[in-house]
């Protein structure tokens, strides 16, 4: 059994990585892909109880130490009881936010070092990493705009933070982008969903059968 194809889709709030998600798999079904959507804080019944503590509550919860911990130990979780169980199952996986989150959220704006979230995660999840991560980019406002639209004015402990916080999260990983174009692949969210989708497609063509 030939193993599976891990994606991530990563981006600022209200990018449309949920949306693509789910289109993406839809698209890949089509096409004969036993693909799997999950997301990330979450996937797995412990890494969602971990969720709850790291999404609620007062923004300060945490020091940024104690959040890394946390993510990781949701990621550890999620890859061991869902991700590389898909994976060797043959299905694909496609992941909503994953160790590139952690490290632009708590890595680059939250001061924390990237050796030091990637080492949690050779640790909590042996490393793995996605075949193909797609960076859905659009102006901060427009993001804003629509995570605000779809969750009627209440914000997590993340969409909070000001926007200097997802200015740096955004550079964060263009910065990734740029220093591992074999894995990333920026997409234009910024157009409507469905031409999202087709350019998601497109940047796939070279792994789907
Ligand atoms: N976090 C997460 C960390 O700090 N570190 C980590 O390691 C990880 C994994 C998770 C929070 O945790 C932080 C990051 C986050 O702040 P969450 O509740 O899971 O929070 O939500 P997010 O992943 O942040 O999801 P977003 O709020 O960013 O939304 P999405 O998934 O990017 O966007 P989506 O698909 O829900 O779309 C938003 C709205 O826009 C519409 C949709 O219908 C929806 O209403 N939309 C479009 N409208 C027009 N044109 C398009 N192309 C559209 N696409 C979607």
């Amino acid at each position: 059994m030939p193993r599976g194809r891990f994606l991530s889709l990563e981006g600022g709030e209200g990018a449309g990585k949920s949306t693509q998600a789910r289109a993406l798999a839809a698209a890949l079904r089509q096409r004969g892909v036993d693909a799997v959507v999950t997301r990330e804080p979450g996937g797995s019944p412990g890494a969602e109880a971990i969720r709850a503590l790291l999404l609620e509550g007062e923004p300060g919860r945490w020091s940024a130490r104690a959040e890394t911990l946390l993510f990781a130990a949701a990621r550890a979780d999620h890859v061991e009881k869902v991700i590389r169980p898909a994976l060797d199952a043959g299905r694909w996986v496609i992941c909503d936010r994953f160790v590139d989150s952690t490290r632009a959220y708590q890595g680059v704006a939250g001061g924390i070092d990237d050796a030091d979230v990637l080492a949690l995660h050779a640790f909590g999840s042996e490393g793995l990493l996605p075949d193909r991560t797609f960076l859905l980019t659009l102006p901060l406002a427009l993001g804003a705009e629509r995570a605000a639209r779809r969750d009627r004015g209440e914000s997590d402990r993340f969409a909070a933070r000001g926007s200097d916080f997802h200015a740096a999260v955004a550079t964060a990983f263009e910065r990734f982008g740029a220093a591992e174009s074999e894995r990333f692949r920026s997409i234009d969210a910024s157009q409507p969903p469905e031409a999202v989708t087709a350019a998601i497609l497109a940047e796939l063509a070279d792994l789907v059968p």
